[in-house]
């Protein structure tokens, strides 16, 4: 017993046996206390095997759509009551067939149907249902980004109309925007400018990064879409922001966007982090090899990059 109260794992060794990344898990323990860990001598973390425990029970439960705010106080009793309740959804689940699940909530036929009614209050409730329903994560894997890449091959084949879509990205984008507006910032958190370049209207991707970015713990500086590279770094220096990321959607492979994203490493320095990330990234390799920003292909991508960035 008393094993599992002695630190014996270090930041890394705990968040691996947990499934969580160090980032996470600092960010989980700053905002919602999830364990406390002792410190050494110079000041490292170090956790139990109950901390790990513990923290591999709340993995587990978020990864079951549990909201992370709504379970990290619970007891260890409680925790587990809740895994049980979940393990025994999962294994019913998985008999009967997610397809016949009687009632389980579709969020995804749910919203396309009310884009396609031009039901805006409508397609604002299924978002509401599913953020309470689904991790953020989540929400935005399985929900929000499939959403407007459906919306757009749909109105690619001539199914949906430009009023569908434009009704659809209002709502989404007043949707991801309350949400991002509500995330509480700690004081001295390190700052991320974010926004698309010069000639690319599309947001949404930025602001799914920019709601990513606050949870694990960064700063905002959300500049809205289509910036000219000079304006960027104007924004950087005034901000003395630590990193940018630019979602890139469309064009493909133009050249204008190939210039403006080596001007932009030109305005702010060979040290400066800039991320990029977004369905058009591929077409840019070789800009963005030349100008030695990081390619982001998924969240666990950018989770661990915003990691290793120097000031986090
Ligand atoms: C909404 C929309 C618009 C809106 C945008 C409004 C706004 N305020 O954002 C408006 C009406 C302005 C628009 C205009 C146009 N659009 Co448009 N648009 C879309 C649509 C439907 C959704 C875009 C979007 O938000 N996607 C969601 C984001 C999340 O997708 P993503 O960036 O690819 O997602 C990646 C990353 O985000 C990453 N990811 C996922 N989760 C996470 C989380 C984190 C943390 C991170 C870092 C990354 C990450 O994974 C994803 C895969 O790479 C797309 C369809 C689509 N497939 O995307 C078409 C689409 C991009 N548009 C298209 C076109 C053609 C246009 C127009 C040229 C149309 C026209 N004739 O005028 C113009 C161009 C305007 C311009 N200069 O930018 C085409 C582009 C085709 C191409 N060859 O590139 C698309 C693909 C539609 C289609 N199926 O043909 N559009």
């Amino acid at each position: 017993m008393a094993m599992n109260r002695t630190p014996q794992y270090s930041i890394g060794a705990a968040a691996r046996s947990a499934g969580l990344t160090p980032l996470v898990l600092r960010a989980w323990e700053r905002r919602y206390g999830v364990v406390r860990p002792s410190r050494t001598q110079t000041g490292r973390r170090m956790y139990t095997q109950e901390d790990v425990d513990r923290l591999s029970l709340l993995k587990r439960l978020t990864d079951a759509g549990h909201r992370i705010g709504g379970i990290a106080n619970l007891s260890p009793e409680d925790l587990g009551v809740l895994a049980a309740q979940s393990a025994l959804l999962e294994e019913v689940q998985q008999r009967v067939g997610d397809r016949s699940r009687e009632g389980a909530p579709n969020y995804l036929e749910e919203a396309l149907k009310a884009t396609a009614d031009l039901d805006a209050s409508g397609l604002e409730d299924v978002l509401q249902r599913a953020s309470l329903d689904l991790s953020p994560v989540r929400l935005r894997r399985e929900l929000i980004q499939p959403l407007m890449v459906e919306i757009g091959e749909l109105w690619r084949v001539g199914t949906l109309r430009i009023a569908h879509e434009h009704l659809a990205t209002a709502v989404v984008r007043t949707f991801l925007s309350g949400m991002n507006t509500r995330q509480h910032v700690s004081p001295g958190s390190p700052l991320l400018v974010i926004t698309t370049p010069s000639g690319d209207l599309h947001e949404i991707g930025a602001l799914l990064a920019a709601s990513h970015a606050l949870e694990v713990g960064y700063e905002v500086l959300y500049l809205g879409p289509n910036m000219p590279a000079d304006e960027i770094a104007a924004s950087v220096n005034a901000s003395h922001a630590r990193a940018i990321y630019l979602s890139l959607v469309y064009p493909l492979g133009d050249h204008g966007v190939r210039s403006q994203l080596l001007a932009l490493r030109r305005l702010v320095g060979e040290e400066l982090p800039i991320l990029v990330g977004g369905r058009a990234v591929e077409s840019y390799q070789e800009a963005v090899a030349a100008g030695n920003m990081l390619p982001v292909s998924s969240p666990e991508e950018f989770d661990r990059l915003l990691a290793s960035l120097p000031g986090f």
